[in-house]
């Protein structure tokens, strides 16, 4: 079967440039040559610097390495940009206003927002891929490479169109095999793959096992601050760099959920993340080190312990003791990828260390690419979340790399939502996300409507009323997720392990300390400094007055910050048990409505996009229901308050 090319399946066939002039200069030119002769069929390379479509190497400044310009006058394009790279990123967005009829304007100039723009694969050796709902690993199959290289190139060209810059490809739960990676014969199965990134001039890095100087290397210890450990990453770093001289760097996981790290050897995450940044440094190389990091052995009888104060309690300390090779990884929330979350407060809080955000594509708590999610509208709340740590210009997106020491090392990454499946991401609609995010991370300032508006004409061919239908469904469904899940920031409330359909209690007396604390009274954390867990306190004044006063705090995340009584009424006017009531049953509500307008579309887009999602829909149908009535039930009978409008709930 064919593979589901994304945003890049539509040619351009009926445009006037019929031929183009484009000098050859590095090895970028010839996989510009190759797209254009796939995307651009008609247009055949000339010798005429004058050409009705141009790519020029030019010497602009605020261009930068990756910037581009698209100039439309006198019935000519120029695509121009200080590198062949850029040229690359500046024919994608050409093909895509060409091919969504996107009026050219005189002089279009894009230029990132973001530096770094990387996506995490969390696939493992053996095939599986942790988090993954989109199939097996598209790399790895039994505890072999699979040496898929036309889809693996198929993705690259994929991932550059959106703008992504580099990449890992394996999870940062690095098992027994995978620590291996950093070593023949892998390594030479690696660079076959970092090969093909290169040719669309993405870079490629690799997770590793901090406990590698003892699995690897035969030694007692992984102590950072030990000469041997030392020398053993640095004859790991010759050794990879030999092989693969553009090699991007390690992303690690460490002292975090099991993975070893520098707390086994009474070392701090400073030692830990330096000691590897020594080794790359001479190379070039990167360190990219997750914040990821709290007590996942909790008691829950242990009121004390707040997880969602760890990343910071951690990093906060340790601000301006990395090393300028060194980058932080920071999840946009406190606790995991919730449906809502309040941002993290190291952002804006850390300013001197490189630090990039991270997102997750891969749907784990937001319906795992069974339910359609539309995570744009999450994400652009994260971006453009002002920090209030000055008076001004102190969003997330403005602040990341103006809060990193080197600006070229901030940015942003994500753990992606790409399988083996012949769609890519499972779930049809999923590829807006993958589409939104790279999207998003190189022009902050786009929104969720123009981001849908794009995908949908890159993707099917619809009339203007299944368009409607389409970014309704769309458009909508993230409150819908919200909706008929966990209520008001509270979060989690899924089953244990696999984290889909409702469970609420299913976290409740487990150590992993994701508690929502509903008792017959009321629910919510407390996060006060007040009388709560001080979590509060770790924002800047003017939000932590705001979070910290009840009167203040807003409704969409009262419970993470508060505990309150279910008669509590909400800025909203409602109750909070009235909110949970009519959430859910509006949730689920909406989902019947988009199992019906989907089979409108039967015949406007293909058959098994059709099918896919009409599968689909139905068990996010099925699925709803139970967390409405679960839910709705739950609270009934802790609460023992009866609906307003009398709907069914069951006793
Ligand atoms: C890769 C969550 C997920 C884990 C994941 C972890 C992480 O806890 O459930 O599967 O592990 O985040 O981000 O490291």
């Amino acid at each position: 079967m064919m593979r589901d090319t994304a945003w890049l399946s539509k040619k351009v066939h009926d445009s006037p440039y019929t031929s183009y002039y484009i000098e050859d200069t590095d090895e970028l030119t010839v996989t510009l040559l190759r797209e254009m002769a796939k995307l651009f069929p008609q247009c055949e390379r000339s010798n005429q610097e004058d050409s009705s479509l141009q790519f020029k190497l030019v010497e602009i400044e605020a261009l930068g390495k990756e910037g581009f310009e698209i100039l439309h006058m006198d019935g000519k394009i120029i695509v121009q940009a200080n590198t062949t790279n850029g040229l690359l990123y500046g024919m994608f967005q050409l093909h895509q206003d060409l091919v969504t009829k996107n009026e050219l304007k005189p002089v279009f100039r894009s230029v990132p927002d973001q530096a770094v723009r990387m996506l995490n694969h969390w696939d493992n050796f053996d095939g599986s891929v942790e988090r993954g709902y989109a199939g097996d690993s598209l790399f790895y199959d039994n505890n072999q490479f699979r040496k898929n290289y036309d889809t693996i190139r198929e993705y690259a060209r994929l991932l550059k169109a959106i703008g992504i810059n580099a990449l890992t490809i394996n999870n940062v739960n690095v098992h027994k095999e995978e620590t291996f990676f950093i070593t023949q014969p892998y390594l030479s199965e690696v660079k076959a793959i970092a090969e093909i990134f290169k040719e669309y001039g993405l870079t490629l890095y690799l997770s590793i096992n901090f406990a590698a100087p003892i699995s690897v290397g035969g030694l007692t210890t992984a102590d950072p601050l030990d000469e041997d450990v030392n020398k053993f990453w640095a004859d790991a770093a010759n050794e990879i760099y030999a092989e693969i001289p553009y090699f991007g760097g390690f992303v690690v996981k460490a002292d975090s959920e099991g993975e070893p790290g520098p707390f086994v050897y009474d070392r701090n995450h400073d030692d830990g993340a330096n000691m590897l940044a020594r080794a790359l440094q001479p190379h070039g190389g990167i360190v990219i080190w997750r914040c990821f990091v709290y007590n996942h052995l909790q008691d829950w009888r242990d009121r004390s312990i707040d997880r969602a104060r760890a990343a910071y309690d951690n990093f906060m300390p340790l601000d301006g003791n990395f090393d300028d090779n060194v980058i932080l990884q920071i999840k946009n929330g406190p606790i995991d990828f919730q449906v809502r979350e309040p941002v993290s407060p190291l952002f804006g809080g850390l300013t001197k260390t490189n630090h990039v955000l991270e997102f997750q594509v891969a749907q784990e708590y937001t319906g795992q690419q069974k339910h359609v999610c539309y995570l744009m509208p999450m994400w652009k709340d994260v971006l453009d979340f002002d920090t209030k740590h000055h008076k001004e210009n102190a969003t997330v997106k403005e602040l990341l790399p103006k809060n990193s020491p080197n600006i070229q090392r901030s940015g942003i990454s994500a753990v992606v939502n790409v399988g083996i499946d012949n769609n890519w991401t499972g779930h049809k609609l999923a590829q807006v996300n993958l589409y939104g995010y790279g999207k998003l991370i190189w022009n902050n300032a786009i929104t969720s409507e123009e981001v849908l508006d794009q995908w949908l004409d890159l993707t099917f061919d619809l009339t203007p009323k299944g368009k409607e239908i389409l970014t309704e469904i769309i458009a909508t469904s993230y409150q819908t997720y919200e909706n008929y899940t966990a209520p008001l920031g509270i979060g989690f409330m899924v089953r244990p392990n696999h984290h889909y359909g409702p469970d609420i209690d299913g976290y409740e007396y487990d150590r992993w300390g994701t508690y929502h604390f509903a008792d017959r009274n009321g629910i919510g954390v407390n996060r006060t400094l007040k009388d709560g867990t001080g979590y509060a306190r770790q924002y800047a004044d003017a939000r932590f007055e705001e979070y910290e006063n009840i009167e203040t705090c807003p409704d969409d995340i009262v419970l993470f910050f508060h505990h309150l009584p279910y008669t509590h009424v909400l800025h909203s006017g409602k109750t909070v048990v009235q909110h949970i009531y009519d959430t859910h049953f509006e949730g689920y509500e909406k989902v019947e409505e988009y199992v019906k307008v989907w089979e409108q579309l039967k015949d406007e887009v293909d058959e098994a996009s059709y099918n896919n999602v009409r599968e689909r829909l139905a068990e996010q149908k099925r699925c709803a229901l139970e967390w409405r009535d679960q839910i709705n039930t739950y609270f009934y009978r802790k609460s023992g308050i009866a609906d307003e409008h009398k709907r069914q709930i069951y006793g």
